[in-house]
């Protein structure tokens, strides 16, 4: 039997929720994984991803993808134009009876934080405007993963990356892309992590049933990029969350509500210390002045809520 049957065979074994481990190139310990494996537990197979060149696109080897809905590439400015397209044709199809409402899909548009930040931000600030009928997910590994982690919009400051490598690390600051969306005023907005999944699938459980632009961020703890053991991954997202520096929140009736309080907040250098991107700040010699001002940033927040 060759391997494409074997291949076949064992996916329409799979529960139907269920998404494919592929054999496809990604790397073990993968944060980004981790999020989008509970997100389509919940999600399902009556969807279809619209998914921006990054690392996710490397689920998909031709002629497979491990999702068992739909599957569309773009590049990675155009996602939410592509899930545009596709709203539309659903709609057009279900008007002219051509499909049953059973027969719908949902449309999810998954991206890195590259695209999300910079590349695609306009077009999913018209997706927003335009009231689209979709689901956005922007898996935030901090960096423009694919390519070797060159730093992007939502690189926190002092990180090393291949674009910023001084001993300083990057020098500006991640974008707070849930306030940038926030002011589009979407149906539904959400941060999430793979480490926290009643959290994640209470949350995509609520925007299940609603329309409009349901948008999510979710913090993606990557390995590779952020220089640690695939085998902390869960720690390093934990400690994120514990920390202060990924509040897990969501904005829905133009509120915005924590989910998760921090309390007590271990310190940010507990996360920090874990990864080579920041080993400049305690090797050769530990950089105080730095450590405290990252501490700060994630204190001012706290203090504004709590
Ligand atoms: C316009 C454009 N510039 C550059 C690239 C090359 N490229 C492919 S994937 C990628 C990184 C994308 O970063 P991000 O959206 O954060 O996803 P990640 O790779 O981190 O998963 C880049 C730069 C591209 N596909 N299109
Ligand atoms: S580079 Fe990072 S985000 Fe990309 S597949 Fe590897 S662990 Fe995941
Ligand atoms: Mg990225």
């Amino acid at each position: 039997m060759s391997e494409t049957i074997t291949e076949y065979k064992r996916w329409k074994d799979l529960p139907s929720t269920h998404l494919l481990g592929s054999g496809t190139p990604m790397c073990a310990g993968c944060g980004g994984l981790q999020a989008l494996h509970t997100i389509y537990d919940v999600l399902g197979e009556k969807t279809v991803f619209v998914n921006a060149a990054g690392c996710m696109t490397m689920l998909s080897v031709y002629p497979f993808t491990p999702f068992r809905g739909s599957w569309l590439y773009t590049s990675m400015a155009s996602a939410p134009a592509g899930a545009q397209g596709i709203r539309d044709a659903l709609d057009i199809l279900l008007e002219q009876k051509r499909i049953q409402k059973k027969e719908d899909l949902d449309v999810v548009v998954l991206t890195g934080d590259g695209a999300a930040y910079g590349m695609g931000l306009s077009a999913t600030s018209g997706a927003m405007e335009r009231d689209l009928n979709f689901i956005y997910i922007c898996y935030d590994n901090e960096g423009y993963g694919n390519t070797g982690q060159q730093y992007s919009g939502a690189t926190p400051h002092a990180a090393k990356t291949a674009t910023s490598k001084g001993p300083r690390g990057f020098a500006g600051y991640k974008k707070d892309l849930f306030s940038i969306w926030a002011a589009h005023k979407p149906a539904y907005l959400a941060t999430i992590i793979g480490t926290e999944p009643l959290d994640l699938a209470q949350k995509i459980e609520k925007l299940k049933d609603i329309k409009g632009p349901r948008m999510l961020i979710t913090l993606a703890p990557c390995p590779t990029g952020w220089e640690y053991d695939p085998r902390e991954s869960i720690d390093i997202g934990r400690l994120a969350v514990k920390s202060g520096v990924w509040p897990l929140k969501e904005y829905i009736d133009g509120k915005v509500v924590h989910t998760k309080m921090p309390h007590p907040r271990i310190p940010v250098e507990e996360y920090l210390k874990k990864q080579g991107r920041f080993s400049h700040l305690f090797k050769p010699k530990r950089n105080k002045k730095l450590i405290s001002q990252l501490q700060a940033k994630v204190d001012e927040y706290w203090d504004k809520i709590e």
